[in-house]
């Protein structure tokens, strides 16, 4: 069943092998041939930009009850089952895929989008610092060159290099990754997490390490050690593996790595990072632990990780076995709208995070979105995901998670946290921001800077599903609430009514940021605190409009909070936080203020600027696209097959395709 399961997917990715494909970008689009109007002329509208919405659904039945009551502890020694303190850096982080890493971050280190900018100095602001991975699936192979065909370009996807199962065209990056990766830690507080290629364990290529740990210095935390090592049998990239083998491979990298001078820091390693997408076939967290190996490995390690997403779009964005039938977003909807997508997503891992809390280690969810194979559309990029972002990002920080990196594919997948345009288009200004992006604004400030943060599920309102809530402390006592209306009712008879109370009495007033959308299907005017992003194609990383904090007039001890259908509430019992204040950073990158915040940067401000101006984004040099040459006349969909198996949704279209022949 199996080999049946591989062989199809052989058939399929041959089928495809002759469709000569590059960047993502003309695909599905058509420039106006007059070059002084780069205006768009959609022919097809990319996925990451459709506008088309699902129902949404109905209120439930029985409807939560609207007006509850949370009776709090004020000290945090009263409470029982509060997280680890979260400590640096945002939770939520981000994981962009190596084959994509020109799309998102420009072409090469002279090149860094300002939009891309922005969005990090705005979590920045929150939380100090940002946490991003690059790498994925693609990373296995990636390859060090001295140089790559087209001159300027870091990045180039090399399509004679054919490599696994997937035949995933291997990326093949120039030194200058790494010195676009200090560029951006230069400008913004990102800290960087790259990957050892894990193809060849007899001849390792440590020169990733070497370079990064050489160029990035401390803006670089650690060094994936195997990315989904479970899933390598399956993609025979290995005859036979298991947690024991996957353990003498990592002695054999530590002893080379022991060995070789240019790695002086020999501690930062990172894993297992299961997949364990398909029960009985990958492998569990704990089947991992069972060899030992965090005592084993734990002085060597960063962090362990794991990775994980809920669901998968697979068979709808690469076709499947012809049995599996594609999930139709408008029946999953309502898994996302519950408090138990975070409960089950993230329950699985509570002993893993017991075990790394106790060993002292970050625990990181390095890899998630809401679907793998790009996303669901109309759940992924609406006010949906928003939501479900933050429950999920809290449950996991409760579970003591210390990161979820949301990942980040082009232009073909809806759940972007961000999108840059179009190659050609002109455009610094017309990114899409996802809404999972917002969630990650929340999460920085739901957490901030002090590195005290504790969470707790809190189970309020009788432990309805619709109206999740927790609470935060910091320094040892409640300092956020944080409520969710998950219920969509535009009548506003939905609207919760949650009363707070503490022992000794609430302050007399407290503020409140809103995270707010007309509708949860909705993907447009997603406002955190009265600002917004902007909608498709329409930001440049800076929040518009004034900010608005909502003061609530607290009565004989209680504060009484209103959370809107839908909607979600961040409560600051310290009306003098700082995040209270913070809306737009103050720190921006503008492409018409060039001198602004660049006078310490060691990137060339003109170019800098000029990058994503309307000269920057360039029309002939295939700016943003890892690759050059023609697009061939064939369907999208096979374009879109051959781009996705050159990232991590080739691991999970085949896993979707294998999952049903194991269970068939
Ligand atoms: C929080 O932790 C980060 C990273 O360890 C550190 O840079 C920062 O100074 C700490 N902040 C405080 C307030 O201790
Ligand atoms: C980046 O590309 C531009 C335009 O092709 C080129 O002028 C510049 O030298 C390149 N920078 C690097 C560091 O390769
Ligand atoms: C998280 O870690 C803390 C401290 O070790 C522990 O008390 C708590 O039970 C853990 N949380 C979960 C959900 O296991
Ligand atoms: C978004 O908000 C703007 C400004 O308030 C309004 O003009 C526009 O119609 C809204 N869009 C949608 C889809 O609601
Ligand atoms: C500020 O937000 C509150 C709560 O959503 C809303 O009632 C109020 O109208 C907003 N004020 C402005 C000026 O937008
Ligand atoms: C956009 O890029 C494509 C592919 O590189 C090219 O064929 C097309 O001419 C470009 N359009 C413009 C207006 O430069
Ligand atoms: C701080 C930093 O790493 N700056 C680098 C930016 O990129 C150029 C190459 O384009 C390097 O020379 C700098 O060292």
């Amino acid at each position: 069943m199996l080999l049946c399961s591989l062989a199809l997917l052989g058939s399929v990715v041959t089928a495809a092998r002759a469709v000569t494909v590059y960047g993502q970008i003309p695909l599905a689009q058509t420039i106006s041939a007059d070059p002084t109007n780069t205006a768009i002329v959609a022919v097809k509208t990319p996925p990451a930009h459709s506008k088309a919405e699902l129902i949404p659904q109905p209120i439930p039945n029985p409807p939560p009850p609207a007006a509850y009551t949370l009776n709090l502890q004020r000290d945090a020694a009263a409470v029982t089952g509060l997280s680890v303190p979260h400590v640096g850096a945002g939770f939520g982080g981000f994981s962009i895929e190596m084959s994509v890493i020109s799309q998102v971050l420009g072409k090469n280190s002279s090149f860094i989008p300002v939009p891309w900018l922005n969005l990090m100095a705005n979590l920045q602001e929150r939380a100090g610092s940002v946490v991003v991975r690059l790498g994925g699936n693609t990373q296995e192979y990636a390859k060090l060159v001295e140089s790559n065909p087209e001159p300027g370009n870091t990045f180039y996807k090399d399509m004679s290099d054919l490599q696994g199962t997937t035949l995933t065209p291997s990326v093949h990056y120039t030194k200058d990754m790494f010195y676009m990766a200090s560029n951006i830690s230069a400008l913004v507080n990102v800290k960087f997490f790259l990957g050892i290629p894990f193809d060849d364990p007899v001849n390792w290529r440590l020169q990733i390490a070497e370079n990064a740990q050489e160029i990035l210095g401390d803006n670089l935390l650690g060094l994936q050690a195997g990315n989904e090592p479970d899933f390598y049998q399956l993609f025979q990239r290995r005859t036979v593996y298991s947690p024991q083998l996957y353990t003498e491979e990592l002695h054999d990298l530590i002893a080379k790595i022991d060995a070789n001078p240019r790695i002086p820091n020999k501690h930062m390693l990172l894993g297992p990072s299961v997949g364990s997408s398909i029960p009985g076939v990958t492998w569990t967290p704990e089947q991992v632990w069972e060899t030992g190996w965090i005592d084993t490995f734990k002085d060597r390690l960063y962090a362990i990780t794991v990775e994980h997403y809920p669901d998968n779009n697979c068979v709808a964005a690469f076709g499947g076995d012809g049995n599996t039938p594609a999930v139709i977003p408008q029946e999953v909807l309502s898994r996302y709208i519950t408090h138990r997508a975070a409960v089950d997503l993230v329950s699985p891992y509570q002993n893993s995070g017991r075990l790394a809390a106790a060993a002292g280690k970050p625990f990181i969810m390095f890899e998630t979105n809401t679907a793998s194979c790009g996303g669901f559309p109309g759940i992924s990029d609406s006010f949906t995901a928003a939501l479900w972002g933050v429950d999920y990002g809290m449950q996991m920080a409760w579970s003591n998670f210390t990161h979820g990196m949301l990942h980040v594919g082009g232009q073909n997948v809806v759940y972007n946290p961000f999108t840059a345009p179009p190659t050609n288009q002109s455009a610094f200004n017309q990114w899409t921001v996802g809404p999972v992006y917002y969630s990650a604004i929340v999460l920085a400030e739901a957490f901030g800077k002090s590195n005290t943060s504790r969470i707790v599920d809190l189970w309020g309102n009788a432990g309805n599903v619709h109206t999740p809530s927790y609470a935060i402390y910091e320094r040892d006592v409640l300092s956020k609430v944080a409520l969710f209306n998950y219920v969509n009712d535009p009548s506003g008879a939905s609207t919760s009514q949650v009363s707070i109370t503490i022992p000794g009495g609430m302050p007399t007033t407290v503020k409140v940021k809103y995270l707010l959308a007309d509708t949860l299907v909705t993907k447009s005017n997603i406002t955190w605190a009265g600002q917004t992003l902007g909608n498709q194609l329409d930001s440049d990383g800076r929040f518009r409009g004034a900010l608005n904090v909502t003061t609530i007039n607290c009565d004989a001890g209680t504060c009484v909070v209103p959370v809107p259908a839908p909607g979600f509430a961040l409560v600051f019992l310290d009306s003098t936080a700082e995040q209270v204040n913070v809306g737009q950073a103050t720190h921006t990158f503008a492409t018409t203020a060039r001198t602004k915040a660049h006078n310490t940067a060691k990137v060339d401000p003109t170019v800098l600027a000029t990058s994503n101006g309307h000269s920057g984004m360039n029309r002939d040099e295939g700016f943003g696209s890892t690759s050059v040459g023609s697009i061939s006349a064939a369907p999208g969909r096979s374009m879109m097959l051959v781009e996705g198996l050159m990232t991590l949704g080739a691991v999970l279209a085949a896993s979707a395709w294998v999952m049903r022949s194991v269970f068939r």
